[in-house]
């Protein structure tokens, strides 16, 4: 599986790290839907879900977390630990999120606003939307 990360632009100085996350620019697509995950319980699993057509940007801005893609060939697990870097989600890629530090922060950009409908939540389903 190709896996898309983007480096965000940088200031780190003794002062801290300011990162920079342009629309169209840095993250591919325009920018219509932030969300955040936050206070997330040990041992917790979310997710389980793709995208019809929803992209995604994902980033940890604070303490760590996995991320599980399967695009329906190969599962891949990413360990989420620098906040200068995103990953790119496209769609039809199935995602569980899990192993939250006790104070991840994982910051979601989307190229659409909320639309249950948008989401296939049944595994099988996903599978035979990928033949179709
Ligand atoms: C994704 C991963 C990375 C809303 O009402 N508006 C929103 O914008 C979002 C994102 C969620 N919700 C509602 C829908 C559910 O009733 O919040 C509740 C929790 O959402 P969900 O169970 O889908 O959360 P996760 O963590 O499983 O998935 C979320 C995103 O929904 C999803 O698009 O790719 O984060």
């Amino acid at each position: 599986m190709d896996i898309t990360f983007i480096d965000f632009l940088q200031h780190c100085s003794e002062y801290g790290e300011l990162s920079i996350i342009e629309e169209e620019r840095t993250v591919p697509f325009s920018i219509k839907r932030v969300y955040y995950i936050s206070k997330v319980p040990e041992n917790t699993r979310r997710g389980f879900h793709a995208h019809k057509t929803l992209q995604q940007v994902l980033v940890c801005v604070q303490g760590s977390c996995k991320i599980m893609l399967d695009d329906g060939k190969e599962k891949m697990d990413i360990s989420m630990t620098q906040s200068g870097k995103g990953l790119l989600i496209d769609s039809c890629i199935w995602r569980e999120m899990y192993d939250f530090t006790e104070d991840a922060v994982l910051l979601v950009l989307a190229s659409a606003y909320y639309d249950e409908s948008d989401y296939i939540r049944d595994y099988d389903t996903f599978l035979r939307r990928l033949k179709e």
